[in-house]
């Protein structure tokens, strides 16, 4: 916790205020159940989604590998409840806690606590068979399992490798594996409901939602990577097509079509700012009446009008 709390307060979590406010929280998961004995954490490999969503707009985009997939906080939740149920019959006075990416838990010591990775120098966790293209998720409970079998951290296997370091366009990974949000891709076209800075707009290139860089070049991930079938690249008018539905779509239109996707974490405003950025960055000189059109429209979007309009 001695690292979150340094974290937080040198602002690398950005705008993120929710994780200032979730300190006390995270020091003491009783505060979330006061009678929690034990967190039993999971892992949940995304590289073959085991929910997948074809044919949808957002497909064609360079987007996250996490998020090609329905929304892991829903079809997690829906397996953890399963499991309570099974568990809440086998032990009916005990009490438990469904938790992904939901709750202010640390998750990602709790699962090195369990051995389920190591802290990559890309701050993801890394098990030395499945990579880090994992999500992860707990059930807080009042069972005591932890005496019953101690479990041993896994050792740190990032050795002298720095290729994530190098490859982050960004520079936001710390030297004390941890990520300076202020820089990530994955903040600001996720988290962010703001306009980045120059520099960032033009590191994003083609990424319209999340970063998968530094997990891509991590040789941890060469083998769970070259097990995948390979995906069809999309042909740049399939690009432009989903673009401009961004570009021109109402918000309705977005949040129907996008339902049940991590996508929709970016609300529309921010997926219409990624658009503007991601079609000037791959110069898609076409899409420029598209690109003022809906600046025009959605005064929020106005602080990218003369970089739109000088870069394209
Ligand atoms: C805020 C957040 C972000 C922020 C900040 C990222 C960051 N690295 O901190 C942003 C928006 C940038 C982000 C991006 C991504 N995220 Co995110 N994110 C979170 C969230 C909500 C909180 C993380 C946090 O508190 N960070 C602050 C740091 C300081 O805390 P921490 O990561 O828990 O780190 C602890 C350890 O690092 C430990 N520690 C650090 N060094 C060492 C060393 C040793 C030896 C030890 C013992 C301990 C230790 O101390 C810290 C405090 O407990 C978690 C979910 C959760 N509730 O935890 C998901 C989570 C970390 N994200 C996840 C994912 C998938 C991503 C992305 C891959 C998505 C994408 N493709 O775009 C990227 C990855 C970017 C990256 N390289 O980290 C997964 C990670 C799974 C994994 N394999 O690690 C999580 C766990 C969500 C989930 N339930 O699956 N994310
Ligand atoms: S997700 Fe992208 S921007 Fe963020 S630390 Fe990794 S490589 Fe850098
Ligand atoms: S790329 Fe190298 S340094 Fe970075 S997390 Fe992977 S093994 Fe560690």
């Amino acid at each position: 916790m001695a690292f979150y709390r340094q974290w937080v307060e040198q602002g690398y979590h950005a705008s993120m205020s929710y994780l200032k406010e979730h300190l006390d929280w995270k020091e003491n998961p009783q505060s979330l159940m006061s009678k929690a004995r034990s967190i039993i954490v999971f892992r949940y490999p995304y590289l073959k989604h085991p929910h997948p969503n074809p044919d949808n707009v957002h497909l064609k985009l360079t987007i996250a590998r996490y998020a090609q997939g329905k929304d892991y906080h829903l079809w997690i939740k829906d397996d953890l409840n399963k499991l309570i149920q099974y568990l809440k019959h086998h032990f009916p006075t005990e009490h438990f806690l469904p938790c992904v990416d939901s709750h202010p838990v640390c998750e990602r010591d709790y699962a090195y606590q369990a051995g389920l990775g190591w802290f990559g120098k890309n701050s993801c966790l890394i098990h030395p068979n499945e990579g880090s293209f994992f999500f992860l998720a707990e059930i807080l409970t009042s069972i005591d399992v932890t005496e019953k079998s101690p479990l041993t951290p896994i050792h740190d296997f990032c050795g002298k490798c720095t290729r994530c370091i190098t490859a982050c366009p960004t520079q936001a990974i710390l030297p004390n594996r941890t990520i300076d949000s202020r820089r990530c891709l994955s903040y600001w076209n996720i988290e962010a409901q703001e306009i980045p800075p120059d520099t960032i707009k033009e590191q994003m290139g083609p990424w319209f939602f999340g970063c998968d860089i530094c997990q891509e070049v991590c040789p941890w991930n060469a083998k769970p990577l070259s097990q995948l079938q390979k995906a069809q690249s999309s042909s740049m008018q399939e690009v432009e097509e989903s673009l401009l539905f961004f570009l021109t779509a109402s918000n309705k239109s977005i949040i129907k079509t996008l339902e049940g996707t991590p996508l929709l974490r970016a609300r529309p405003f921010g997926l219409r700012r990624n658009a503007i950025i991601v079609a000037v960055n791959l110069k898609l000189h076409q899409l420029k009446p598209a690109i003022m059109q809906c600046i025009k429209k959605h005064p929020r979007l106005k602080p990218l009008e003369v970089w739109a309009e000088t870069h394209l």
